[in-house]
């Protein structure tokens, strides 16, 4: 069982596509544990991307993620963080397959709509560093045995 971090991005919530991005992953068949609209503050971001500091792309990643709401979401079921990921497409958008939240919905790679955790571990680290406890729901999807064997 895995949990991933999905964000839908400023983009995805000043063009409307919140509803369709959490539909896809939804209707998937994954379970939402945890759900919020939130202005993100700048120590979050600058933590949720360290990996990328120093890159030319940073500065700019950095101001687009703090510049207006996002929603974040975290995902649980088996194989959570690859379902999700492959739900997004690739990173670049005109890189992506068709079908993908990316391909279907982005252009620019730096306004490419969506965050999804990239491991099992980075999921779990991701959902903690953006969600406290007791903002997770543990509950059983009635559906779950017919989505997962
Ligand atoms: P992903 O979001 O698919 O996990 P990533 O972790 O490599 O991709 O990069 C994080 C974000 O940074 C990505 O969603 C968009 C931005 N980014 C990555 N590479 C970039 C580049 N070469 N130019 C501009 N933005 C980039
Ligand atoms: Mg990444």
């Amino acid at each position: 069982m895995e949990t991933t971090l999905l964000l839908v991005k400023p983009d995805g919530v000043q063009r409307g596509l919140v509803g369709e991005i959490l539909g896809r992953v939804e209707r998937r068949g994954l379970r939402l544990a945890a759900l919020k609209l939130m202005h993100v503050p700048r120590t979050l971001a600058e933590q949720h991307y360290a990996i990328h500091k120093g890159k030319p792309f940073y500065n700019g990643l950095i101001d687009y993620i703090v510049s207006a709401p996002v929603v974040a979401m975290a995902w649980s079921g088996n194989k959570a963080v690859e379902a999700v990921r492959q739900v997004l497409g690739a990173t670049n958008p005109t890189q992506a397959a068709p079908g993908t939240v990316r391909a279907d919905f982005a252009i620019d790679i730096g306004r490419n709509l969506t965050h999804g955790s990239d491991s099992a571990e980075n999921g779990a680290a991701e959902v903690a560093l953006w969600f406290a406890k007791s903002e997770l729901q543990d509950w059983k999807s009635a559906s779950a045995a017919w989505v997962f064997e």
